[in-house]
């Protein structure tokens, strides 16, 4: 077993910020296996084109290459049986997918207030393309994108009332500990952390106090890696 990430890096390679990276480095953690971290910027295809697609996380244990975040989690689930589960057995594997799913989307959501601050971190060489195919995609310009954050800042926080009221009564969306379906919901909120100084989130809320139990999860592999500060939570 030889395990690599190709894992997203900015301007400084020292701070990983992909949401989708972030799941598979907790993934990586919970199942005790160590990797190497290869940084990769967005115009790097070339380095990951084995795995016949565009985009990271691409993980390669020995010769195989595996893309997709949710493909990677479920590949080590089957790869390393004896290692801690990530899901918790196949009906919970199959629920977990929500989760991956409702991550994809707080990924969107969450652009639309950090934008900006996500392109101030990108590589230099990135920097054209990051721009050119984000803008293309939401139709106007960062600037424009971001420029209305405050005034949707409650309508966010208010749409994040299911994992509020679940955060309320659990400490993690797995029970005791934290599984696949937290890192899943996670990754975004790492993204953000480590990009952007907006506050997503009020100090007193659920979902802050998980995000400060995740970051500080394995021994904050998350919470030490370089990001904003967050508001202080008790
Ligand atoms: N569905 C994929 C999404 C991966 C993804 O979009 N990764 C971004 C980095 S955060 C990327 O590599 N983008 C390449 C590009 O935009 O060209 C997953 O879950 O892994």
């Amino acid at each position: 077993m030889s395990l690599r990430l190709y894992d997203l890096a900015g301007a400084d390679a020292e701070r990983p910020f992909s949401p989708y990276c972030w799941r598979i480095r907790m993934a990586l953690a919970h199942k005790q296996l160590p990797v190497e971290t290869i940084p990769w910027r967005f115009t790097e295809k070339d380095a990951i084109a084995r795995s016949g697609q565009a985009r990271v996380p691409v993980l390669v244990d020995d010769d195989r290459w595996i893309a997709d975040s949710w493909e990677i989690a479920n590949y080590l689930e089957e790869a390393y049986p004896k290692r801690p589960t990530l899901f918790g057995g196949s009906a919970a594997r199959a629920l977990t997918r929500v989760y991956s799913t409702l991550g994809d989307m707080l990924v969107a959501d969450i652009f639309r207030f950090i934008a900006l601050d996500v392109f101030h971190h990108v590589h230099n060489k990135d920097r054209e393309y990051f721009r050119t195919s984000r803008e293309q995609r939401v139709g106007m310009t960062l600037e424009a994108l971001v420029g209305d954050r405050d005034s949707r800042l409650a309508w966010f926080r208010q749409e994040l009332a299911p994992l509020r009221h679940t955060l309320k009564a659990q400490h993690f969306f797995g029970g005791e500990r934290p599984l696949y379906a937290d890192y899943a919901v996670f990754g975004p909120f790492q993204w953000a952390r480590c990009t952007s100084p907006f506050p997503l989130l009020a100090a007193d809320d659920p979902i802050a106090s998980w995000r400060q139990r995740m970051l500080d999860a394995f021994g904050g592999l998350a919470g030490k890696s370089p990001g904003y500060d967050l508001i202080p939570v008790k």
